[in-house]
């Protein structure tokens, strides 16, 4: 039987400014924390930077035909901080806003709907200088520019997302250090936590402040679909605790208006909150048009003392949803990202494994796309981030095959329309990537694109996967997995 999608249904690609466009001292963009950490010996693999990245900014134009060939019907992208406001303070550098409107002109034209998002983790170095997240001054920051933005893309952008993964922004970027600024201060990491969720709400509004009627607001969560163990009562609170810093510390504020209790008491001997301010909750409780869902792995936890049947505490590896886990990467660190659940150990889930190491199962996202029907009644979602890194090799007449990926597109997106025939409202979905990129610490190694990219010669090549997409994005029906 054919697998089917709702008609207007959302096939996209997404990206993120640093890990595409390169161009990073161009037209006045100043560095932001990822030019510096990735600039600071051993933080990346190999060194990387974003200095180069895949020339998006300069190749612009043709990136949006390819696009167009593929008929994908939406794009989301990210906005360089940077970029539009080099210090993070006072007026726009037009040129900045220039490059946003004339991508925007470009998807508009070929029919592509752009999927903005203001966030994603490229702080401008100047506010991480003044504080960074920790302060609450970041957040009337972030305000003022999603204010900016607004102002200037507002009557061709429709959809807004305020922030891209803030636990990556907080807890990778602050905690564990294993994304920029590379901090390792768990307090730090708490704090920020607040500060991106107050960001989100004063972004909002100010987005709401300018916008037309028909501007609609999202924020794009990784929540980890977390399973414990064993049902011993010590593996489940190792999960209550993950999942309250995983999850409920963002959309405890964002959808309730309140943090969650028991994350005040497994955090009680780093901080007393006392920097949540009265009317802080009320101000990130914002309306939402739809919650974007990043979801590429689940994550195993168990309480410690099972060191033997999973990996270190830190949670670096194999355990936490995505990053959580393992977007730091090449091993530097060994701060953990979950203050107060320090001692959880996380586990590689079963079954086949990506070449992020990332176990391969759909039920993962199933299962939080039916969670968030249940936490955010009423808001349509979206699979705003999904895919799978491999290892991508042209073959001798250049194309390149990739049935690994092609699986996991077909096994993910069988498990959205599992989950819309079971009550979810999913309008649409991602695929993370449409180019291989910058993969953070990571470097150029990993590679998560439909389009292969030669880094030497920036030569873009669709894979079988971008074909095999471009069925699915022209039909809304899923195609077959090739045999072979
Ligand atoms: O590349 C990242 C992206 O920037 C955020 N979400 C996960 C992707 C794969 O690691």
């Amino acid at each position: 039987m054919s697998v089917t999608f709702p008609p207007g249904f959302l096939w996209g690609t997404a990206t993120a400014a640093y890990q595409i466009e390169g161009a990073t001292r161009e037209n006045g963009r100043t560095p932001s924390i990822w030019d510096t950490f990735s600039h600071t010996p051993g933080k990346t693999e190999n060194g990387d930077t974003g200095d180069t990245a895949v020339e998006h900014f300069h190749r612009r134009a043709e990136d949006v035909r390819m696009m167009a060939d593929l008929g994908v019907n939406a794009y989301r992208f990210s906005v360089s901080w940077p970029r539009v406001q080099p210090t993070g303070r006072g007026p726009a550098v037009q040129r900045g806003l220039d490059f946003y409107r004339g991508l925007v002109d470009d998807l508009l034209a070929h029919g592509i709907e752009p999927v903005l998002t203001l966030y994603h983790w490229d702080l401008p170095q100047e506010l991480e200088s003044a504080g960074g997240w920790p302060e609450r001054e970041t957040a009337n920051r972030f305000a003022e520019y999603a204010r900016i933005v607004g102002e200037a893309l507002g009557d061709r952008v429709t959809r807004w997302t305020t922030l891209n993964e803030p636990w990556c922004s907080a807890f990778l970027g602050y905690a564990s250090g294993v994304h920029a600024p590379g901090r390792t201060d768990p307090v730090a990491a708490l704090r920020s936590a607040h500060h991106l969720n107050l960001g989100h709400g004063l972004a909002a509004q100010a987005l709401r402040s300018v916008l037309p009627a028909r501007g609609k607001v999202s924020v794009s969560l990784n929540p980890a679909a977390v399973r414990p163990l064993t049902r011993s009562p010590e593996d489940m609170d190792a999960r209550r605790r993950i999942d309250a810093l995983a999850n409920r510390v963002f959309s405890g504020p964002m959808l309730k208006g309140a943090y969650p209790e028991d994350l005040f008491t497994d955090t009680a001997r780093l901080t007393d909150w006392s920097f949540v301010q009265d009317g802080d909750l009320a101000a990130i409780r914002q309306p939402l048009d739809s919650l974007g869902i990043n979801y590429y792995q689940p994550t195993v936890v168990s309480a410690a003392g099972h060191k033997d049947r999973g990996h270190e505490g830190s949670g670096q590896e194999g355990g936490a949803q995505e990053a959580g886990e393992s977007h730091g990467g090449h091993g530097a660190s060994v701060h953990s990202p979950w203050p107060g659940a320090e001692s959880v150990v996380f586990h590689q889930a079963p079954g086949e494994l990506t070449e992020m190491g990332w176990s391969v199962d759909p039920t993962g996202l199933y299962d939080l796309l039916l969670r968030y029907t249940r936490e955010a009644p009423g808001v349509p979602l979206m699979v705003t981030e999904n895919g799978a890194a491999y290892v991508d090799k042209p073959a001798a007449d250049g194309t390149v095959h990739d049935p690994d990926r092609i699986r996991y597109l077909h096994g993910h997106i069988s498990a959205v329309r599992r989950a819309i025939t079971d009550g979810a409202d999913v309008r649409g979905y991602f695929l993370w990537s449409l180019l291989d990129n910058f993969e953070w610490a990571y470097g150029y190694g990993k590679r998560f694109g439909a389009v292969h990219v030669d880094y030497e010669t920036q030569r873009r090549t669709p894979k079988s996967s971008a074909r095999w997409y471009s069925k699915l994005a022209a039909t809304g029906v899923l195609p077959e997995v090739p045999i072979g």
